[in-house]
């Protein structure tokens, strides 16, 4: 199979054409990734630490290069890809710290002499898979911690961000990391399924139909696994809000790279009185996304499904306030798009599609607005727009989602806190900050007695 990417704003653009190299080439890399890992683990952690160091570093010397390879290979706009490459720089200097960071507690014996210890370990080989939205940030997220206490890794990049992926191995070897210790490999889903049967720890982050095949395998064969998986993300707008932050901030996560995010807000809730001004201002907020912040979509299939839906829920009574067609223009482009009237069973409110298209839903109160949020197994990012704290943390406590976020929009997340969902988002361990060194490390308890006592 020929694993091909092409850029989404000009399709006549090859970026990338490559051989998948087959479930046996995934076996003998991980192979080689647990051969390596002895010696990396063994390195210490002043040395992880610098080869950690030494990514971020040259990830910022080929800032520019990276971020127009993000812009080629996916369609990701300018301002948002240099962000990603920033991000990603800022990923690797954080996690060059976590060699340093305590591996375990001391505790005392519950009688008698000597000390009780944690200490955590790595696993061996982290079997990474990732999407194409965020081509060097997700896989930087997942490999950095990772490597960081001492995992070597394989990873698998979605075959639309393979140039991206690539790139990121290429200057990590540049940058001194010893052979072995992060491998890219280039593949569909045979290089996926081979690499979930070998892995010693997997973590995924993709559709919630592969994640739970994904998810299934790695469990039967016992080692752990952590998955991020669509989200249906619902933002609340209280009457009390202000309206045109909350429109401004509702436009970046329904527009914002053309929705192609797990945290992109894909329901709009305007409790009460809030229903009338934020609509109007909403329909003047996305009126104003241009190429610069939404851009293409990944493939004329995805802008296919788009406009499908959108065509669907007119059928079925949808009204059209903003977008709705497809521009007439090479790439793949679908207008920044607001629904009103869609059905409840319409699959735009059940399904994650990955576009820049929302629909606004009233709700009488702040009760029927939770309710509606809640609606969906796919609680990974809720905004709540409200000038009261009171309301913000109420809503906060009856809100499934993973990531709660006051007036601010539903995408975006700091890399040194937790990231997951609640419910059918995630699975597993928490990615991001801490909780991902805790995620690829097993943690044993030691038990010291005094030699010779009783
Ligand atoms: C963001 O909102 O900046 O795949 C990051 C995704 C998420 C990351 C979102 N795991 O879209």
């Amino acid at each position: 199979m020929t694993i091909t990417s092409l850029n989404p704003a000009d399709p006549a653009d090859l970026v990338l054409a490559v051989e998948a190299p087959g479930a046996q080439a995934v076996r003998a890399a991980v192979g080689r990734a647990r051969t390596a890992q002895a010696g990396w683990h063994a390195a210490g952690a002043a040395a992880r630490s610098a080869a950690l160091t030494r990514i971020a570093e040259a990830v910022e010397a080929h800032a520019d290069e990276l971020t127009a390879l993000i812009v080629r290979e996916v369609g990701k706009p300018l301002a948002e890809a240099r962000g990603e490459v920033a991000r990603t720089a800022a990923i690797w200097r954080y996690y060059a710290q976590a060699p340093f960071e305590p591996s375990g507690a001391v505790h005392e014996p519950a009688a008698g002499p000597g000390l009780l210890l944690t200490r955590r370990r790595p696993y061996g080989v982290a079997g990474l898979i990732t999407p194409w939205n965020f081509p060097l940030a997700i896989p930087t997220w997942k490999a950095a911690p990772g490597l960081a206490v001492g995992n070597t890794a394989v990873l698998k990049p979605a075959p639309e961000a393979t140039a991206c992926a690539l790139r990121l191995a290429e200057l990590a070897a540049a940058a001194g990391l010893p052979e072995g210790v992060l491998t890219v490999l280039p593949g569909g889903a045979e290089e996926g399924e081979a690499l979930v049967d070998a892995a010693d720890v997997v973590s995924f982050t993709g559709s919630t139909g592969v994640g739970r095949a994904v998810v299934h395998a790695a469990t039967g064969r016992g080692v752990p696994v952590q998955a991020e998986l669509g989200g249906l993300n619902a933002a609340l707008v209280l009457p009390d809000a202000d309206i045109e932050q909350a429109a401004a901030h509702l436009a970046a996560a329904i527009a914002g790279y053309a929705g192609q995010k797990c945290t992109a807000t894909s329901r709009v809730i305007a409790v009460g009185e809030a229903y009338e001004p934020l609509r109007a201002a909403l329909v003047k907020a996305l009126g104003l996304v241009d190429d610069t912040a939404c851009g293409p979509v990944i493939s004329a299939a995805a802008r296919d499904r788009l406009t499908g839906a959108v065509a669907s829920a007119r059928a079925e009574g949808a009204t059209v306030l903003t977008g709705g067609a497809v521009p007439e223009r090479a790439g793949w482009y679908v207008e920044p798009t607001l629904l009103a009237d869609v059905p409840a069973e319409h699959p735009l409110r059940r399904e994650e599609f990955f576009g820049p298209i929302a629909v606004l839903l009233p709700a009488a109160d702040l009760d029927e607005a939770i309710v509606l949020a809640n609606d969906t197994p796919h609680s990974l990012a809720t905004s709540v727009h409200s000038r009261s704290l009171d309301t913000a943390l109420a809503a906060a406590d009856r809100l499934d989602a993973g990531m709660i976020r006051v007036n601010a929009p539903s995408s975006g997340v700091d890399f040194h806190l937790p990231f997951g969902g609640a419910k059918g988002a995630s699975h597993g361990d928490r990615e991001q900050g801490r909780a991902a060194l805790d995620f690829y490390t097993a943690s044993r308890t030691v038990t010291l007695l005094p030699a010779g006592g009783a």
